[in-house]
Parts: C-alpha cells; sequence; structure tokens
C-alpha cells in the first residue's frame, strides 16, 4: 500500500478522553473512530490488526476440531424467553422491536441461538463431539464501557459451542479449547494465564478466564510464578489425544491462579513468598462447562448409545479479538508508540522514501515494495513529501516491525537502512544483501 493513496489519519495531540496506553496509541495512530460510548469505527490500519487477530483465532479453532458458522447479530426474544434468561440478563442486553412489535435483541452472547441450531438437526450421539463457533459483533450495554475498544458496548467476540453425550466428552471438549486458547494467545506474543473464575449470567459450575497481566488491567489477579516460564504446547499437538489434552489442561491448573472474586488468601498464602504474583489483569478469554443448562431449558436431546433421549452437554468458550488489540498494545509499547509482535503488525514491513522524487531513491523503494509485496509480505510505502522527522515518527507510532529506509546518499552508495522496531537496531546494507534478507523472512 501506498501511504499517499491510503487513509491513515493519525493524531499529533494526546487524545484527553483515554486515559490507559492502548486507547491512546490506538486513537493517534488512526486505528479507531469513537461515535458514541463504547461504539467505534475500525479504520484500515485498526482493521487490519483486527483481521490478522481473527485469522490467528481462527486458525487455532479449526486445528482443534472447532466449525465456523455466522449467526446473526439481531435474535428472538422468544429463544431467550425458552431459557429463562430474557428477564434475567438485565440491563446489558440492548432490547428492540421489530415493526410487527416482535421483541428482538441485538446478541451479546449465541449459547440459546446455537442450542436452536443443534435441536433443528442432531439427533443422535453419533454425530458427536460437535464444536460451532463463529466471530460476531456483540452488543451489551455495560454500565462504564472505557478504556476504548478493551470494554466496548459493541464488540467482536469469537464464541465457540462444544455439544457432547455426556459429561466426560464435554470435559474433553473443554480441555480441547483450553489447549487451543494457550497456543492462540502465544501466537499473538502473550502470555496468558489460565485463571479459575467464575461463571456469572452464563453460568456451570467450571470456567476459566485466560488472563494478561498487564498494569491496567481492570481486575486483580493472584497466581504462582510459575506461568511466566510456562510455554504454550506445539502446533503438532495431537488435539485427537483426550489423554495429551487432559494432561496439559491439569499442568496448567495445578499452579495457584485466581482471578480477584474467586481468590482464595489462605491457599495463596502456602505459596513460597517469592513465587505469589499479584498483579492487574486483562481478560481476553473465558471458557465454560455448565452441562444440561440450555439443552434441558430448550429440549435440545440426542439418542444415547443405551437408545434413550440425553440433553446435550454444552460449553461455551469465548474471546475477544477487539479487545485482544488493545491488550497487545498495552504488553508491547514504548514511549514512541506500538510495537506490534510478529503476525498481527498492520503491515510486516514500512519503506521510507526520505526523497519522492529522486530518480534513485524511488527506483530503490519501488524495487523493494515490489520484491516484497511478490512475496506475500503487508507493506507500507511512505512516498509522501512529510519532513523526515514525520516519517519516521509515524512508522514508530503506527508500530511496523522491519522498517527500511531510502535516502539519497545512501541509494548514491548502493545502500539503505534497515531498522527493526522492536530491538531498535539498525544497520546498513547494500540494496542486494537487504532484499535476499527481507524477502527471505516469510
Ligand atoms: C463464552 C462465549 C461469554 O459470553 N458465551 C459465549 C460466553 N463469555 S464472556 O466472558 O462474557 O465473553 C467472552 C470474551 O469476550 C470479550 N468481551 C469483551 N470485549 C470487549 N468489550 C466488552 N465489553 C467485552 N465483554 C466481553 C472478553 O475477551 C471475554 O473473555
Amino acid at each position: 500500500m501506498r501511504l499517499s493513496q491510503y487513509f491513515l489519519p493519525l493524531i499529533k495531540e494526546t487524545p484527553k478522553e483515554a486515559e490507559i496506553v492502548s486507547h491512546r496509541l490506538m486513537l493517534r495512530a488512526g486505528m479507531i473512530k469513537q461515535h458514541s460510548a463504547g461504539i467505534y469505527s475500525w479504520l484500515p490500519i485498526g482493521l487490519k490488526v483486527l483481521n490478522k487477530i481473527s485469522a490467528i483465532v481462527r486458525e487455532e479453532q479449526n486445528r482443534a476440531g472447532a466449525v465456523e458458522i455466522l449467526m446473526p447479530t439481531l435474535q428472538p426474544a422468544d429463544l431467550w424467553r425458552e431459557s429463562g434468561r430474557y428477564d434475567a440478563y438485565g440491563a446489558e442486553m440492548l432490547r428492540i422491536k421489530d415493526r410487527h412489535d416482535r421483541d428482538m435483541l441485538y446478541g451479546p452472547t449465541n449459547e440459546e441461538m446455537v442450542t436452536d441450531i443443534f435441536r433443528s438437526y442432531v439427533r443422535s450421539y453419533k454425530s458427536l463431539p460437535l464444536n460451532l463457533y463463529h466471530l460476531q459483533w456483540k452488543f451489551r450495554d455495560e454500565v462504564r464501557p472505557r478504556f476504548g475498544v478493551m470494554r466496548g458496548r459493541e464488540f467482536l467476540m469469537k464464541d465457540a459451542y462444544s455439544f457432547d453425550i455426556d459429561e466426560a466428552g464435554a470435559r474433553a471438549s473443554y480441555n480441547r479449547m483450553f489447549v487451543a486458547y494457550l497456543r492462540t494467545f502465544e501466537r499473538m506474543g502473550l502470555k496468558s494465564i489460565p485463571m479459575q473464575a467464575d461463571t456469572g449470567p452464563i453460568g456451570g459450575d467450571l470456567s476459566h478466564e485466560f488472563i494478561i497481566l498487564a498494569d491496567t488491567g481492570e481486575s486483580e489477579v493472584f497466581c504462582d510464578k510459575k506461568f511466566l516460564d510456562m510455554k504454550a504446547p506445539p502446533a503438532d499437538v495431537d488435539f485427537s489425544d483426550d489423554e495429551a489434552m487432559a494432561d496439559i489442561v491439569k499442568q496448567y491448573t495445578t499452579p495457584y491462579a485466581r482471578t480477584e472474586e474467586m481468590h482464595d488468601a489462605e491457599m495463596f498464602s502456602k505459596i513460597d513468598s517469592g513465587s505469589q504474583v499479584t498483579a492487574r489483569g486483562i481478560e481476553v478469554g473465558h471458557i465454560f462447562y455448565f452441562g444440561t443448562k440450555y439443552s434441558e431449558a430448550m429440549n435440545a436431546n440426542v439418542m444415547g448409545p443405551d437408545g434413550k433421549e440425553h440433553p446435550v452437554h454444552m460449553g461455551s468458550y469465548g474471546i475477544g479479538p477487539s479487545r485482544l488489540v488493545a491488550a497487545i498494545i498495552e504488553a508491547s509499547h514504548d514511549e514512541n508508540g506500538i510495537r506490534w509482535p510478529k503476525g498481527v503488525a498492520p503491515f510486516d514491513v514500512g519503506i521510507i522514501n526520505m526523497k519522492p522524487g529522486n530518480e534513485g531513491c524511488d527506483e530503490v523503494c519501488n524495487k523493494f515494495y515490489k520484491a516484497l509485496t511478490a512475496t506475500g509480505q503487508d507493506v507500507l510505502y511512505d512516498d509522501t513529501d512529510k519532513r523526515a522527522g514525520e516519517k519516521f515518527a509515524m512508522m514508530d507510532l503506527v508500530g511496523l516491525p522491519i522498517q527500511i529506509i531510502a535516502g539519497p546518499r545512501g541509494v548514491g552508495e548502493g545502500t539503505v537502512e534497515i531498522k527493526n522496531r522492536n530491538d531498535g537496531s539498525r544497520e546498513t546494507l547494500s540494496v542486494d544483501e537487504a532484499l535476499n534478507k527481507l524477502t527471505s523472512l516469510t
């Protein structure tokens, strides 16, 4: 993408309404625009990051055996009357009437709707296990929408729903999602810690929140230091091996890790005092096992091996991709701007032409632009005639991991400068060396 043809509306002043660094940087870098409390448009680079995060989430859901669908944002109230949650959900639910005076709502979550899909088609345990997921916008009329997209009213969620014939099967499904979550967050450069959590309005008795430690996190969390050194399972981990999954979950649930609501000070005090971590955390994912809560209320039964009808056992599994954009920035920035981990940066490489119109600079920049684009890298080429300082500041603010700087003097000598945003290192290379190095990055 050539910057001269792009839409990247940067803001110079620090926005006063933004209380935390991720919100400030997202506004300054032209990623989002607020329209009303907790309701945002996603501008080009914000959307690019959101899409990259969503792509990682999809890959890991698919790898774990979940199947993608897409349910609507608007739902009929009648489904929620069946489960009993229409009245119970309270003021967080946005209730709407259509022209025929029918009660509708903007979905805050989809347990009822997916149960309706399930009961329409699935009759036998032979079709199980089944896990259906989608990425869809949700609306929750939060009392205090704040911190930008961290706690929005309209926000993107990946929500998956598992169906099993019995509790043992449902636990295996739960474990697969648990492992998929560890991998998903690690691929985004985040250290996520699964913590025993409260189930709130979703219900059920087994639940984990996936928490990222960050000073600006909304909740207080307590955990064993061991988690900080643990690595997520590799890409070839066998999701069809129930025992292997259970072992990984055991390993991640044995050391102490709890959110404020579930904290047990006495248990915590038994950990060696040098290993006690008390910190703030951001919840980026939340998984639940709630058994037959919805299937009993909504008559979602399947035939078991015993020839009898059984209410299906369910779990639900949420990730907040829009919240993740902010969480990644909280975890990875410096005084100059965002430092995107590999894989989620809006562009992989930035090219700074220090003197557009200079034949040598134009030629070298075009060469890099073509070669890198051809290898499938996402490139932002600053071909504008802004001041050099402004160009450097923009690349750092937006956080492009690799920056190629081509100025008349270097180009005259056949060289360009390569800057690594994340470690700040710079090197001067010949054009060919730089081309070789950067085209072999993918
Ligand atoms: C699980 C999937 C659920 O709704 N039902 C379907 C279950 N869980 S949850 O914990 O309430 O939400 C799942 C994830 O969504 C993100 N999230 C938000 N992101 C931005 N703004 C919000 N107001 C917001 N509320 C929830 C979080 O990442 C949460 O873990």
